[in-house]
């Protein structure tokens, strides 16, 4: 059986082909899984739960299920866009949601699971925006407000944050090496696997005399009229990423 591991779908509305692909991939490849890794970002954003009934949410809530219902184990790790996701969706798709990170076992080998916007520690104006909308006490605040009204205070913040990222450069998006190196370490030298950068690549590292890989997810996307997700699977002892359409 295999292990299946994927990110930044950013399933929305407006995107209905993104949203084939991923039916299409739950109903089929992610059959021959025995258990799935959702690691953040599977929505473009979550309002919050008091959302599972609007379309989208209830009917990816409802694919997830059926394969949750074929014998595969769901998780699911909060990104920086579906931090708010919670135990009412969790239940209705029957998927379990995982602290951040999570050390995983491959067969005999170890894997330690993160989105990955927390490796980003070179972005100071995202790390002190993640710190204050992470809060627990910031988000009970931000869940009293009407639905309505706090999709309109999301719409302002993505706005701000496309200005900001145009004006960013490359580098200060991606990990910080200081930050691999310290997760790596806390968690005895594992693999790593995350998302986040939209940068997907195999890097191989070592870490104070450890060798150890960095497997970097594809986001999913829209391009040239066509949609294509990508999952990265384990089988036979060894990741290999598998194209989605
Ligand atoms: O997601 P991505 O990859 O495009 O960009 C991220 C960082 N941006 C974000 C913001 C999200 O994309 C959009 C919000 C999602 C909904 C969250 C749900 C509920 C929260 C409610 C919030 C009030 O995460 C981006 C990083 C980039 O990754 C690469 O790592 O650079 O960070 C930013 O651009 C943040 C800015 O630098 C600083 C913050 C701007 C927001 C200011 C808030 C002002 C309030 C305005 C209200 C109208
Ligand atoms: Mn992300």
């Amino acid at each position: 059986m295999q292990i299946h591991f994927i990110s930044d779908l950013h399933l929305c509305a407006d995107r209905p082909a993104l949203t084939a692909v991923f039916e299409r991939y739950l109903a089929g490849p992610a059959r021959a899984a025995k258990r799935l890794y959702i690691l953040g970002d599977l929505f473009e954003y979550w309002a919050g739960d008091d959302d599972v009934d609007d379309p989208l949410a209830a009917l990816v809530a409802s694919r997830i299920k059926a394969l949750a219902e074929a014998g595969c184990n769901v998780f699911f790790m909060p990104g920086n866009r579906d931090f708010l996701l919670g135990t009412d969706f969790a239940g209705r798709a029957s998927l379990e949601i995982l602290p951040e990170p999570t050390l995983i076992m491959l067969d005999e080998q170890p894997a330690v699971l993160c989105h990955g916007d927390s490796l980003c520690t070179d972005d100071i104006a995202y790390q002190a925006f993640r710190n204050q909308v992470r809060n627990p006490a910031w988000q009970a605040q931000f869940l009293t407000q009407p639905l309505a009204v706090r999709k309109q205070i999301i719409a302002g913040v993505r706005m701000k944050s496309e200005e900001a990222k145009s004006e960013k450069a490359a580098a200060i998006m991606d990990v910080n090496t200081t930050a691999v190196t310290a997760l790596l370490r806390e968690n005895g030298f594992p693999r790593l696997i995350h998302g986040h950068t939209h940068r997907p690549a195999e890097h191989s590292l070592n870490v104070e005399g450890h060798v150890c890989e960095r497997w970097v997810l594809a986001d999913w996307r829209e391009e040239n009229g066509e949609a294509k997700g990508e999952v990265l699977v384990w089988a036979d002892g060894k990741l290999s990423r598998q194209p989605l359409y």
